[in-house]
């Protein structure tokens, strides 16, 4: 090997000859390892080590730049970042793959196997903290100035199991063998106080002065994961903070002797940024939810205020070097927080310091669930936040004043708009809270952005129309094509050049090859490629072997009654009958697929989850079905599974009932990947079929409207069970222990809801959804159609990368530009 490296190139050069050096170097001084010894992990420890130096190197200048042009700069505010694996997507963002996996070569070592070792932070729960995950790709990419700030959660989301074919919750440890891609920052901490009193006093020029004087200080010190732009020399900061005591442990209660009670002040402290709630789109209500919902707010407004007197000495003008997006109500009691720590801390005025406030925050709403909208009882937060909750009770004063002014006499409009519910205990409505303190509330599509203003928010939109935007979810290409399926974007390299990674739209220069019956053979021998990569992965996980001839048909999110895995299950149960009836029917054969964690104490989810796998055992076993039928549950639902999975997709099911999921993000995730689409005109199902084109997309269902009028009218499930003969074989069959080993017990709860509730208009939907499935069968015997839609879906996809998201934010909400960093290093330059 060359010894005449300069410490930049150990640091930053991507030659093979560099790579090997610095991998060496890190296995060594970082690792504390010698080769004999190392393990695969030491290695993907030693990789992970020189890829991080290479973005570390983007980020200096980009860090610097920022710092000399003092930059306007997008704070995302998320409790949530569900990232997956670093390794390979650094890999394809720096461009240095090829490279890399020749190093590892000619070092004895495969680099498949170095990422196969990496723990993905699970640090969400589904949808919602991937979108934030997509969108600091793009912010990067795109060369947007950007920090995300979020909480380093010990414990991730739960790893899980299936045992008899029941989900089994394990905890996450992504942490028990140390994280290479993270930068500890014990010199950036922050004191967040919690409880106590208030003490208002008037001090001796005249002034009113309040100060809080919490019972207990936590600390949170800051880990920063570096996130890398594709192609581009930037890289951008995920902030993440962790809980620390402000006192390691009690001295006095150490010293006369408690040592128990001394630690236990450390570990309440420390609890904090333990755990990441499991639960998407519900609420638990703990107060330990609500500390950490401030505590990671909490200090990055103090992040903020820190870097901004960097250069200024005064806050006038803080909103605009910042703007704060915030990822739904979660983070949205930064509003009373920066109020706090403008008045209390930097003795502001209240008019100048609410100016500020309110041209700082804008925020995404993601959900119109009522049972996933937060509220904080009054109660709890005064106790946990008593100066936030008087200036809650301030800003809600002045906002009502103004309505008042607004719509005089309308005292019921005025209680709508509260940000206090009154109506049984009083609780702070957190979705009024955020719309009141920003400059802009969005939605995730257009439908949810209609529902919005029309419905959950309307009295905000009377208010401030101005206020409402729609910003389309969208979902970064550089992990869900290019790294998730090579095959397929060689082939699309080959074919358009590689211009799309960038610019997703150039990929409608494929639309012409849809009429090319040579492309369509190479399109087909790369699906065919990835369903074996997926039938063998599937084989592994569950033991089930299925056929990479047959249709995949797949539905992998998390488990909740309005996405309807249940309506997914109905129509297998009615093929299954159907085969059972004639066995020599001429079905097309066909691999459900179906992943995805339900909420620990979600129990109805959990029984669909077994209710799948009862199923799959008799389906697959039944000699009758001869393998034309085949049902499997992927365990242990992540990015790291998703990206097996998403490629290998025929079907897309994105079957929610209407005006129930915001976007969805899966459905172009599987788009982009060449599945066609069986939707319902729900979230961004509508505007993918639009932008596809519905002779593309298999549309059923009822719409919004149609789901409302029948909700109206009375809907009795009861009625369609009794009208129609396939409803009720099979609603019998679910109740007669014929998948349950005669047990009639078992899944009754799932039978007697549908029957005789059914809230997510499943029965509502069944006859449509299976007739549109007999169009889907009879497609896919086509190939040659079916290939061409596969090829157009993919072509006309370009909307719904998360640049086209982020570009929409910058241009209609935050205002900001892209930036290039200083003095980078040759290979980057534009
Ligand atoms: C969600 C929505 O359910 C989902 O439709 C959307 O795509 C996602 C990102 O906007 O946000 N809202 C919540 S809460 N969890 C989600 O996944």
């Amino acid at each position: 090997m060359n010894d005449t490296f300069t410490s930049n190139e150990i640091h930053g050069g991507t030659s093979t000859e560099v790579l090997k050096r610095s991998f060496l170097d890190n296995l060594s001084y970082r690792q504390a390892k010698f080769p004999a010894v190392a393990t695969t992990y030491d290695h993907y420890m030693a990789l992970a080590y020189t890829v991080r130096d290479r973005i570390m190197q983007h980020w200096l200048q980009s860090a610097s730049t920022y710092y000399e042009q003092s930059v306007r700069s997008l704070c995302y505010l998320s409790a949530e970042f569900l990232l997956g694996p670093h390794l390979g997507n650094n890999l394809v963002n720096l461009g240095m793959e090829s490279e890399t996996r020749q190093a590892m070569l000619e070092l004895g070592l495969d680099l498949d196997r170095l990422l196969a070792e990496e723990e993905e932070p699970g640090l969400g729960n589904g949808g919602l903290g991937r979108l934030a995950a997509c969108y600091l790709d793009s912010l990067a990419s795109l060369q947007i100035p950007a920090i995300g700030y979020g909480i380093r959660y010990e414990f991730g989301i739960f790893d899980q199991e299936l045992k008899d074919g029941w989900q089994v919750e394990r905890t996450d440890k992504w942490l028990r063998y140390g994280n290479p891609w993270e930068v500890a920052r014990p010199e950036i901490t922050f004191t967040v106080g919690f409880g106590g009193s208030v003490r208002e006093q008037v001090d001796s020029a005249g002034n009113y002065q309040v100060e809080w004087v919490p019972d207990r200080h936590v600390m949170g010190m800051a880990y920063d994961t570096l996130i890398g732009g594709y192609g581009v020399p930037t890289a951008n900061l995920l902030r993440l903070w962790q809980a620390q005591a402000s006192e390691s442990f009690d001295f006095q209660l150490f010293n006369v002797g408690d040592y128990q009670g001394a630690v236990l002040e450390k570990i309440a402290s420390e609890n904090i940024s333990k755990v990441l709630y499991p639960n998407d789109e519900a609420l638990q209500g703990k107060v330990l939810r609500l500390q950490q919902q401030y505590f990671f707010t909490s200090c990055a407004l103090q992040d903020m205020i820190r870097i901004y007197l960097q250069r200024s000495s005064q806050l006038g003008n803080l909103h605009e070097k910042f703007t704060v997006q915030l990822n739904d109500t979660h983070p949205a009691i930064g509003v009373a927080e920066l109020m706090r720590l403008l008045i209390d801390q930097h003795a502001m005025p209240w008019e100048l310091a609410w100016e500020i406030t309110r041209r700082t925050f804008a925020y995404t709403n993601h959900t119109l669930l009522p049972e996933a909208l937060e509220r904080w009882s009054v109660e709890l937060l005064g106790r946990l936040l008593p100066r936030h909750l008087q200036i809650i009770l301030e800003i809600n004063r002045r906002h009502l004043e103004g309505v008042r002014k607004r719509y005089p006499g309308d005292e019921e409009r005025a209680s709508r708009l509260s940000l206090i519910e009154e109506q049984g205990s009083r609780a702070v409505r957190m979705a009024h809270l955020a719309c009141v303190g920003s400059y802009s509330i969005n939605g995730v599509a257009e439908l949810h952005s209609r529902l919005l203003r029309d419905e959950v928010l309307r009295d905000f939109h009377d208010l401030t129309p101005e206020k409402f935007h729609n910003v389309t979810n969208g979902v970064t290409p550089r992990r869900f094509m290019l790294l998730a399926n090579p095959r397929l974007s060689a082939l699309i390299t080959h074919a358009i050049g590689d211009g799309w990674i960038r610019d997703l739209d150039q990929l409608h220069r494929l639309e012409p090859l849809a009429d090319d019956a040579a492309f369509r053979a190479e399109w087909r021998v790369v699906k065919r490629a990835v369903k074996e990569d997926l039938a063998e992965k599937v084989q592994q996980r569950t033991g089930i072997s299925v056929d990479p001839e047959s249709l995949f048909d797949v539905q992998v999110k998390r488990f909740h009654e309005y996405k309807r895995q249940h309506l997914n299950l109905l129509h297998i149960l009615s093929l299954y009958f159907q085969i059972k009836d004639n066995p020599a029917a001429d079905v097309t054969p066909r691999t459900f697929l179906f992943a995805g964690k339900a909420a620990p104490g979600y129990q109805m989810a959990k029984l669909i989850i077994k209710l799948i796998n009862s199923v799959g055992e008799v389906v697959n076993g039944d000699s009758d079905v001869n393998g034309r039928l085949r049902v499997a549950f992927f365990p242990d639902f992540n990015v790291k599974n998703g990206q097996w999975i998403y490629p290998a997709a025929d079907l897309s099911e994105q079957i929610s009932t209407a005006g129930k999921e915001a976007s969805g993000t899966g459905n172009m995730k599987l788009s982009m990947n060449g599945a066609l689409t069986i939707g319902t005109l729900d979230g961004a199902n509508i505007e993918i079929r639009d932008h596809v084109g519905p002779e593309n997309f298999f549309c059923f269902g009822m719409t919004v409207e149609e789901v409302a009028s029948l909700q109206a009218a009375g809907y009795d499930p009861g009625s369609l069970v009794r009208d129609n003969a396939d409803l009720s074989r099979i609603m019998h069959r679910l109740s007669d222990g014929t998948f349950s080993r005669g047990d009639t017990e078992l899944f009754r709860p799932l039978v007697e809801n549908l029957q005789y509730h059914d809230p997510f208009f499943v029965l509502a939907d069944f006859s449509s959804y299976v007739e549109r499935q007999r169009e889907v069968s009879a497609a896919f015997q086509d190939r040659e159609v079916w290939t061409q839609k596969s090829i157009l879906n993919v072509a006309r996809m370009g909307h719904f990368s998360s640049d086209r998201s982020i570009r929409d934010y910058c241009r209609e909400i935050w205002q900001i530009d892209a930036i290039q960093p200083n003095g980078f290093n040759s290979k980057f330059k534009p």
